[in-house]
């Protein structure tokens, strides 16, 4: 493992296509990259700060530098005297406007969906409330259960103005990759977040017992010029997710 990193970390310097001039980006890349091969798995330790500098001559304020961001997105975490470990349970910042697909392949983790529905509708009073809509207008809805390979941990129901995703079945993967491609990535989002105990049908979506702790969240997500572009509910396993905020005095 700790080969792994030190020759991805040498790759990234050579590489003229991937270089990237500061040395702390290029070892968080480096780290990124190994999490993501899991060539380290979750669970696993990092080599110390100390090993690190050593190994790769960067000075330690290099590498602190570079650990003390991924621990910020998530990726990895640190337990006091016991060192820098790879996230094991999902942390999420919610600080960062960011979609199930990037965050589960920035841990190495391969995201799919399966749909149960995705159709062009009129909207319904609640939607058009949450989507600033008129009565009468079309959206697309999309409704799925999201996994990590086998492994599923979230349902998600999101609806988009028909005039910004007319064909909501472009979309196989991922939502946000569709509406950047359509120039249409939301840029600022609202969320509410509330504790739930699944329903029976929400539990065997998510191949947990009934009643199990989850997190329906409500994201409505905005354009530049103001239009909102999703209005997205989700509930997430509880027993899987952390979703972490950072806090600051003014
Ligand atoms: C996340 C968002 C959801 C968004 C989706 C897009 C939360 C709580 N929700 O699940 O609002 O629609 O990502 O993901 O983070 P995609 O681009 O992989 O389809």
């Amino acid at each position: 493992m700790e080969t792994a990193l030190v020759n991805e970390y040498r790759r990234l310097s050579r590489d003229p296509a991937t270089s990237q001039p500061l040395a702390y980006l290029r070892l968080r890349r480096a780290i990124r990259n190994v999490v993501e091969h899991r060539d380290i798995e979750p669970g696993q330790a990092l080599p110390s700060e100390r090993d690190l500098s050593r190994l790769l001559q960067l000075s330690r304020v290099t590498v602190r530098k570079a650990i003390s961001g991924l621990v910020e997105e998530g990726l990895l975490n640190q337990r006091h005297g016991a060192g820098t470990f790879v996230a094991e349970r999902i942390i999420k910042p919610m600080s960062r406007l960011t979609s199930f697909t990037e965050d589960l392949r920035a841990r190495g983790l391969n995201p799919r969906s399966e749909f149960s529905e995705r159709v062009i509708g009129e909207v319904t009073p609640e939607e058009s409330m949450a989507l600033n809509l008129s009565p009468g207008v079309l959206v697309a809805r999309l409704h799925r259960v999201r996994y990590a390979k086998e492994e599923p941990l979230a349902i998600e129901r999101s609806v988009v103005p028909a005039s910004i995703l007319p064909d909501p079945t472009i979309v196989q993967d991922s939502l946000y990759q569709v509406l950047e491609a359509l120039g249409a990535r939301p840029r600022r989002a609202l969320q509410r977040l509330r504790a739930v105990s699944l329903g029976a049908q929400q539990a065997r979506l998510l191949h947990v017992p009934a009643g199990s702790a989850g997190l329906n969240i409500e994201r409505r997500s905005f354009l530049d010029d103001g239009r909102v572009v999703e209005f997205t509910t989700s509930w997430y396993r509880g027993d899987i997710y952390d979703f972490v905020a950072e806090l600051q005095t003014d």
